[in-house]
């Protein structure tokens, strides 16, 4: 039997749908793993039996992380913003940690994840942190449009042996403190992070980019997304 991994979907405010891209979850199957997408519910004994019922989680992408989350007043140039989404999303990575489950975040899921275990994050990159990089690229998803700097010293390298990779960007928020206990994996060329772990026997790997739609044409995607659904097996 496949893993089953609990993927959380994307919400809009206003057609009160959820939503999410087909390659999240195809990623996942084509790695091994049994994509479920979560409901967007505060019921906590829903929510309870959901985890239970998961091996590994996946935070997607999607709006911006709530600047409650890291004790900050919205900036103007915040874009919109889900509480619900944010409080589902806190009730699933609470229960993820406390059932040593494995994590992978990706996007909005990596800024997310961050902010929950107590780091901040800039509201909006153009306004609040100077950069040539473009993050939010006009190339198409699957494009790769700037470079990461992998760490050698950590998992990513280990995973890769490459210490430059080509990356897409869809991000206007990126990491300004990142919470205690996570270690930068690769940053981009201006210095923001790009992918963080957190150190223990349980995987729990983000990343800023979008792999899921790099996941045809390029090794680093399939290897991160293999590596995390081989962790969910073994850590059945
Ligand atoms: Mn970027």
């Amino acid at each position: 039997m496949r893993p089953v991994i609990g993927v959380t979907p994307y919400w809009d405010n206003e057609k009160e749908r959820m939503w999410l891209r087909k390659q999240y979850c195809d990623s996942i199957a084509a790695s091994g793993g049994a994509p479920v997408i979560f409901p967007l519910t505060d019921d906590e004994s829903l929510i309870d039996q959901l985890t239970a019922m998961c091996d590994g989680f996946m935070f997607t992408g999607g709006q911006d992380v709530s600047p409650s989350m890291y004790f900050e007043e919205p900036s103007e140039a915040l874009g919109e913003v889900s509480e619900e989404r944010d409080l589902m999303e806190s009730a699933v990575l609470k229960r993820a940690i406390e059932q040593n489950k494995p994590v992978l975040g990706i996007c909005r899921g990596f800024q997310f994840i961050n902010a929950y275990l107590g780091g901040s994050l800039y509201q909006d990159l153009p306004t609040q942190f100077g950069t040539e990089i473009g993050h939010y690229q006009k190339e198409p998803y699957p494009v790769p449009t700037h470079q990461v700097w992998i760490d050698t010293d950590t998992p990513l390298y280990k995973l890769l042996g490459e210490k430059v990779i080509a990356v897409n960007s869809f991000h206007h928020q990126g990491i300004k403190k990142l919470a205690p206990r996570l270690i930068p994996m690769a940053g981009a060329p201006d210095g923001l992070i790009e992918a963080y772990y957190r150190p223990g026997p349980v995987f729990f790997r983000a990343v800023q980019w979008h792999p899921e739609m790099m996941y045809g044409g390029f090794e680093h995607s399939r290897k991160l997304f293999g590596s995390f659904v081989e962790a969910v097996i073994s850590n059945r």
